[in-house]
């Protein structure tokens, strides 16, 4: 048992956190009137999924051949400019959500408003806050202003499906990491990889999560679609990555063939527990 809890008791402590967007009437005005331009529902309020993908963009995606498998979902979660397109052998083809951090929203480099990568899929955006500071308070000083960028991309399509995770929600489930790991944690947001984690355990009957957990593959190359080695991508240094990964494999419900040969673990979702 991890932390003298098990799997069960760590499911039904994670299912307390309830991770929220933004929703209209949750601010007034605010900066570019940003909250006359959020959505009125909450991501996913009624639609549910069977089977859901998390693709971590890890360099052990590289030659995996999971491309197949990855599409097989009814649901497939990936990260900031991960592309598809050339690498559809290795990680699949279709998307249904990207995680993106306020970075790739923000930084010019990223062509957000122009790249069709991030069109025609729903988009759940993400900043952090000083930890527990208000909400005012990030709205004033985001790390990343994604704000003007959020408001030009519903001007140009009113109907996008596009969230902005509430910073208050981050903290709540870095405190959760916190109380379920075997060691103090420095105070740095998560992943985008536990937050995508987060944002399909109430949505999907289950979710495999692809070279989040390590497999056999490991390298030190940091992303499939990149060369650049570093270590510090699979395994953590700014975020809390480690924890993250451990605490995943310890609610996995894989065998180790799956979970290491295969590469990927299995998470039930919400639905599965009764607590
Ligand atoms: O690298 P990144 O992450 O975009 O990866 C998305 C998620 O995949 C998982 N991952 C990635 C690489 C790897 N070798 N192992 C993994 O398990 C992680 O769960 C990761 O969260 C991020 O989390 O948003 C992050 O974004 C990058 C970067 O901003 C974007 O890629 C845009 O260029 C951050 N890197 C830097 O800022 C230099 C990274 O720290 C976190």
């Amino acid at each position: 048992n991890f932390n003298n809890k098990s799997p069960k008791q760590i499911m039904c402590a994670l299912k307390k956190i309830k991770l929220k967007t933004l929703k209209r009437g949750d601010i007034e005005g605010g900066p570019h009137n940003l909250g006359d331009f959020l959505p009125k529902r909450n991501l996913f309020e009624t639609r549910k999924f069977n089977s859901c993908a998390i693709v971590a963009s890890a360099g052990a995606l590289k030659d995996s051949s999971l491309g197949k498998t990855i599409d097989s979902h009814d649901l497939v979660l990936r990260f900031n400019h991960a592309p598809t397109k050339g690498f559809e052998e290795d990680v699949g083809r279709k998307t249904t959500i990207r995680v993106l951090n306020s970075q790739v929203v923000t930084r010019k480099e990223f062509k957000f408003l122009e790249s069709d990568m991030y069109k025609n899929v729903t988009v759940v955006a993400w900043d952090p806050s000083n930890y527990k500071s208000t909400l005012d308070d990030w709205l004033e000083k985001p790390e990343f202003n994604l704000f003007p960028t959020y408001v030009e991309y519903k001007k140009r399509n009113d109907k996008a499906r596009f969230f902005l995770i509430n910073p208050q929600s981050l903290w709540d489930l870095w405190d959760f990491l916190q109380d379920n790991s075997p060691s103090r944690l420095r105070r740095n947001p998560l992943s985008s990889g536990f937050l995508g984690l987060g944002i399909l355990l109430p949505v999907c009957n289950f979710i495999d999560i692809f070279e989040y957990v390590p497999s056999t593959r490991v390298t030190k190359r940091c992303h499939y679609y990149d060369p650049e080695d570093n270590s510090a991508c699979t395994f953590g240094v700014w975020h809390p990555l480690a924890a993250e990964k451990l605490l995943t494999y310890h609610i996995n419900t894989n065998d180790d063939q799956r979970v290491f040969q295969d590469g990927y673990v299995r998470i039930p979702g919400f639905k599965n527990f009764k607590c």
